[in-house]
């Protein structure tokens, strides 16, 4: 069965074979997902992913597309020149039946759709060495991007990966107070405002030319990547509706808290929250190895910085959306973004007590 609200939507894209089953995906905080299972008249089966793209959150959508396009023709160049398998190496776009990337529906909704890429796709990492295999594939995309012209990139997401931004986002929302919670949390909105100081660490560095500016992901959750069933390889990175110029410590650091954490990102037995440093040099290890020594020593070594800065940057994300009313991340109960803040907050505790701990594993990777 096809669920009645994508069924006119599926009809206007080039899938082969004839679409005769769909799926929700739920696992994404902003767009809408659906597997769709198409069959040919000799039985053979195909698999694509279908989203809607979140207009009120990606504003050009047609943007967002465009980045995609150019970067995964550069990869795909690359994947030929290293004989290497061009449809599931990377996010193969199906464009509708008159040659557009995407399609939108009589009620604006914006809709696009990929080749599914087949694999394992990971909530949780539960070995160092599966994470040193993520880290590999997230440093060898960005290598494949090193040299992509990051001029023709549009800037899909406003100031992603941009902690000064964010923290003014953030006192914004305290003082709009929009929902009315803020006189309820004032602990939670403290632990940010302690921090402030903290919060210019990469742009400065990108403005003296201490970090620099590379083609980045900005989204390096574990499950954004599909693994190969059989040797946990990387097959391909997905979700690139973040791709832009920005430091590799943004990559590093998402990477670092969703994948060392020791729980889900909405766990709320905080005790069972914290950074596993065997995981954070795991995926340090692989991460430095995939990017093949082109880090500079002063990248290398500001890497745990990354991982504490995109950690009280998501923290402060989900706060700040659950004063304004739960505007922007898709929530599952009234409290899910306060849960999932305190989450963070609590992995940005442990971070600092570890810091020490994770320089000296960094060290042994310059
Ligand atoms: C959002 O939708 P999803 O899960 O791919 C968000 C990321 C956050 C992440 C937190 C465009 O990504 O920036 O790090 O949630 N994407 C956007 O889990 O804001
Ligand atoms: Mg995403």
């Amino acid at each position: 069965m096809i669920h009645a609200e994508i069924k006119d939507i599926v009809s206007k894209f080039a899938y082969k074979g004839t679409p005769v089953s769909s799926k929700v995906c739920d696992n994404g905080h902003i767009n809408s997902t659906y597997f769709v299972d198409c069959e040919e008249e000799n039985g053979q089966k195909h698999r694509y992913v279908l989203q809607a793209i979140n207009t009120s959150i990606f504003k050009k959508p047609d943007e967002v597309m465009e980045n995609i396009v150019g970067v995964t023709a550069h990869i795909r160049t690359k994947l030929l020149a290293e004989g290497k398998d061009t449809e599931q190496g990377t996010v193969n776009i199906i464009f509708t039946k008159d040659g557009h990337y995407s399609y939108t529906a009589p009620d604006g909704s914006y809709w696009r759709t990929y080749v599914f890429v087949e694999g394992k796709n990971y909530q949780s990492a539960d070995s160092p060495a599966l994470l040193e295999k993520v880290g590999k594939a997230f440093g060898h995309f960005q290598m494949q991007l090193s040299d992509f012209d990051a001029s023709k990139l549009y800037e899909t997401s406003p100031n992603c990966p941009n902690t000064v931004s964010r923290i003014a986002d953030f006192k914004k929302a305290v003082s709009d107070d929009l929902a009315g919670r803020a006189a309820g949390i004032p602990d939670d909105i403290k632990f940010v405002l302690d921090r402030e100081d903290k919060c210019g660490y990469i742009m400065d560095g990108i403005a003296s030319g201490k970090l620099p500016l590379r083609v980045t992901h900005n989204d390096t959750k574990l499950n954004n990547i599909m693994m190969d069933p059989e040797t946990d390889e990387g097959r391909c990175v997905i979700d690139l509706d973040t791709v832009m110029p920005g430091s590799v410590l943004a990559d590093f650091g998402d990477a670092i808290r969703f994948g060392a954490s020791s729980a889900a990102e909405d766990e709320t037995d905080l005790d069972k929250v914290y950074v596993r440093l065997e995981m954070f040099e795991g995926f340090a290890k692989g991460f430095i190895c995939g990017l093949e020594g082109s880090l500079t020593k002063d990248e290398v070594l500001s890497l745990p910085m990354g991982a504490y800065l995109l950690t009280l940057e998501t923290g402060m994300r989900f706060l700040g959306d659950y004063l304004n009313g739960d505007t922007y991340f898709r929530v599952h109960y009234p409290t899910h973004n306060l849960d999932r803040a305190r989450n963070q907050f609590k992995l940005v505790a442990d971070m600092e007590a570890k810091m020490d701990q994770m320089n000296e594993i960094i060290k042994k990777y310059i």
